[in-house]
Order: structure tokens, then C-alpha cells, then sequence
């Protein structure tokens, strides 16, 4: 029997994907940077000289810091070799189109001089907005910007895990006042900003009060027509988180892909929804740890085949990057940038604007398309020793011709094996970075 639908006063506020200006923006960006920037930053995972190996940003409390210690590194704060425009310079050269910036981690420590708390930027020795020269400095080189926000907060003493007192319930509510203060005032304060990216949502504290989710989203749409909302936000009436407990996707898109990504084969249906995935380049680190030889550190190419992995099964791919106290970007980010920016500004219409192909998935790597269009992109990670590429495609595709991304007047034999599949005939040799193979196709509509 068809399972009854629950009447959510907090649940999804409409089904299937938005299709509205902003939202197609978002998502033709594909490409963007995340920035985990606050006072952790400043003793980069170690502590009275010790390396804490945990996520550098949960220093405080792998080193049982207490609150006061933890936050006087507030005093400290003053990042001498900050550059707002070599920051944005050297993102719009790797080829993201948004960045996503902690406006407030779980410390509680905010970027931006708010008027609710005095544990601000604006307190510190730099005392300027910082979060408004990063704003605009990557405006100014025309990526996006969104705000994370993170609503779990260790400083603020109204936070609360969990209910189980009147005393928790007033002082909680006392909180949520105040997160949707700052964010009432960010949205207003920072116009251009496209997106707000939830995050320390996962509490029974927050899970009890989905109705505060709700109000939220709808108040930052009110004030920011077009925002785009992450699910990581919401819980509906019973707690439910990002989807509704009548199964829809709430807010604008799933965010729940956190250093992973969703199987090309078996996960196919994320193809029907907006995602986005949030990666990191060591293991679990987001802010600035002093020591990376603690896990592996993903190379350029692992993290471009997470990019086009994402594009093919039509999400986002969103990088970390955790800048250090000083303000300066560790080599090691910025050699990562470089070469993923080399790769996409030959390559980059492979990934911006396009989709899922709609074709099975294959050994040597992704396909990519542009919604509606006749070209069929390959990306290829995996070359097979026989240079002979599988593509199996839907009933009525026929593939004409093909070529390299770089070399179009040279044609790949595209041969047709079989009812619907083909071979396509790569010149045997060594390549060392991702090759895009272009097929000229007939949908067959
Ligand atoms: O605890 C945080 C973590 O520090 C980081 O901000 C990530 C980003 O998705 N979110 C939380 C863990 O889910």
C-alpha cells in the first residue's frame, strides 16, 4: 500500500529542481572554492607544542581548550600577509566561479563586525571587515560568493546540544534569535552574496525546532530574493533532516555529500536533484593544520577526477582550502590550484553548464554534456593498453564523429560495434593529464 503522506507544517516547500536565473547560475557554476578561515587558523592543529592529528578548526576541543583561552587567540588575529585580491586572483585562475567562506565556524568567531556579538573581527588587531574585502575582491573577479554559516557555537552560551529544561528551552530560543539576527544582518549587509551554506545543524537542539529552519529560509528569501538555501539547513517537524519525512529534498539542494561523492553507478538518481559535494585535500582537515604529512593529501588529478565525477552525475564540486593565520595560502594549495587551473582553462566547458549525459557509466572515465546540445564530452582518466573506448549509448543516440577537445581537426575513429555501442579508437601512448574527447552525436529524439 502506498505509503501515506504526512502533513509537514516545516517540510519541502516545492518538489523537483528550481529552474529560476539564480538557481541556473548555481548550478552551471559547477567549480567552486570552499575557505575554512577563522581562529583556528592561527595555531594550525597544534597546541603548547603538540600536534593534535584531528581537524585542525576542532582544536579547542581536541586539546580541551577552554572557551576563554580559546577565544583570547581573538587578540591574535591579525593576518599580516592577507591579500584579498591575490586571494580571488588565484581562484578565478584555477577556474571556480563561487567561493563559499566561513562567516562564522563552530568557534563562534565571525568575520564580519556584527552588532550581536562582540567576539568579531572588528575586535581584533586588524579590526577591518575582513569578510567585506574578500566579497569584493571576488566579485570583483567575478565569482559568487555564498556564506557559510555554522549555527552550532561554541561560544554563544544560549547554544544548547539538546532541550531538557525550561532554562534550556528559554536560553535556546534566546539563540536562535541570535543566528537569525546575523544572518538577517549578512544578507542584508553583503547584497551581492548568491548562497548561504548551513553547517552544526545536526543537533537534537536544532532538530526540535525545524520550524526556526523554515523561518529562516523563507526570511533570507524574503530579504535576498533568488538565495540559494543548502538542505544541511532544515529539519522539518519531526526532526527529519534534508529530506521532509515525506521524502522530499528541503532547501534548495542536497548538501549532504561531505568528502565523498555519490556512486557513478548505483547513485544515478542524484541526477534528478541539485548537489553539491564538499571535498577536502588531506583526509579530514578544513582549516589550516601546520602538519599535512598526518594523512594523505589528494593529488591535482584525484581532485579534477572528483570535479568531473560530480559534473557527470550533475552536481557541484566544492574545494577546501584553509588559508593560514598569517592570511597567506600554503604552497602546497596554491601548486593544487595551479594545476587544476591549467587543466580547466583548456578544458573548462566540459564542466561549466554541463550535466549528466544520460549515458552508462564506463571503465575509462565520465561523460559530460550541455543540456540539449549534440556534443557528447568524454573525460578520460583510466586509458585502456587496447586505446579502444566502450561507449554504450541510449536506444536511438547514433555518435558521428569525434575528436580531441585540442586537436579538432584531427578525427578519433569512432566505430560501431554493435547495436548501440561503439568503440572509439584513442592513439596508444602516454598521457599524463585527463584527455576530453568531443563526439559530435545525434540525439535521435
Ligand atoms: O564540523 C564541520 C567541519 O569542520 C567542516 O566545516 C565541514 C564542512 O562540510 N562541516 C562539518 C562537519 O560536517
Amino acid at each position: 500500500p502506498a505509503k501515506k503522506r504526512l502533513e509537514l507544517k516545516y517540510g519541502a516547500q516545492y518538489t523537483g529542481k528550481r529552474t529560476d536565473a539564480a538557481m541556473n547560475k548555481w548550478r552551471s557554476n559547477r567549480f567552486g572554492q570552499f575557505i575554512h578561515w577563522g581562529l583556528y587558523a592561527i595555531p594550525g592543529g597544534v597546541w603548547n607544542g603538540k600536534t593534535y592529528n584531528y581537524a585542525a578548526e576542532f582544536l579547542k576541543s581536541s586539546a580541551h581548550i577552554s572557551t576563554a583561552t580559546w577565544d583570547s587567540l581573538m587578540y591574535k588575529f591579525n593576518p599580516k600577509k592577507f591579500n584579498a585580491k591575490e586571494w580571488a586572483k588565484m581562484a578565478k585562475k584555477m577556474g571556480v566561479k563561487y567561493m563559499t567562506i566561513t562567516t562564522k565556524h563552530h568557534e563562534g568567531f565571525c568575520l564580519w563586525p556584527s552588532r550581536y556579538t562582540d567576539f568579531n573581527i572588528s575586535n581584533t588587531p586588524y579590526k577591518k571587515d575582513i569578510l567585506k574585502e574578500i566579497v569584493d575582491a571576488y566579485n570583483a573577479e567575478g565569482i559568487d560568493v555564498n556564506f557559510y554559516y555554522s549555527v552550532l557555537d561554541w561560544h554563544n552560551p544560549d547554544w544548547r546540544y539538546d532541550i531538557k529544561s525550561k532554562e534550556d528551552s528559554i536560553a535556546f530560543r534566546r539563540y536562535l534569535d541570535f543566528a537569525e539576527n546575523q544572518l538577517k544582518e549578512l544578507a542584508t549587509n553583503y547584497p551581492t552574496v548568491k548562497a548561504f551554506w548551513f553547517d552544526g545543524t545536526w543537533d537534537a537542539s536544532v532538530k526540535k525546532n525545524g520550524w526556526w529552519t523554515l523561518e529562516v529560509e523563507k526570511m533570507l528569501k524574503s530579504v535576498r530574493p533568488g538565495v540559494i538555501i543548502n538542505s544541511r539547513l532544515r529539519a522539518d517537524d519531526y526532526g527529519s533532516r534534508h529530506k521532509d519525512s515525506n521524502g522530499e529534498l528541503m532547501g534548495d539542494y542536497e548538501s549532504g555529500y561531505e568528502r565523498r561523492l555519490p556512486d557513478p553507478v548505483k547513485d544515478i538518481k542524484v541526477t534528478s536533484w541539485d548537489w553539491e559535494a564538499c571535498m577536502t585535500i588531506p583526509e579530514n582537515q578544513w582549516g589550516y593544520h601546520q602538519d599535512w604529512s598526518i594523512s594523505h593529501v589528494k593529488s591535482p588529478l584525484e581532485l579534477l577526477e572528483m570535479l568531473v565525477h560530480a559534473t557527470s552525475m550533475g552536481g557541484n564540486f566544492l574545494l577546501n582550502f584553509g588559508p593560514k593565520g598569517d592570511g597567506s595560502i600554503r604552497s602546497e594549495e596554491q601548486n593544487i590550484a595551479k594545476t587544476i587551473g591549467d587543466w580547466m582553462a583548456v578544458n573548462g566547458q566540459v564542466i561549466y553548464n554541463c550535466d549528466y549525459a544520460g549515458l552508462k557509466k564506463q571503465d575509462w572515465g565520465y561523460f559530460t554534456r550541455e543540456k540539449g546540445s549534440n556534443q557528447l564530452n568524454m573525460v578520460i582518466f583510466n586509458v585502456p593498453v587496447s586505446g579502444l573506448l566502450h561507449v554504450d549509448v541510449p536506444k536511438g543516440m547514433i555518435l558521428k564523429k569525434a575528436h580531441f577537445l585540442t586537436t579538432p581537426g584531427q578525427q578519433i575513429k569512432v566505430e560501431e560495434i554493435a547495436k548501440n555501442q561503439y568503440l572509439l579508437h584513442m592513439p596508444i601512448k602516454l598521457y599524463t593529464s585527463p584527455q576530453v574527447i568531443v563526439v559530435e552525436c545525434d540525439n535521435g529524439k
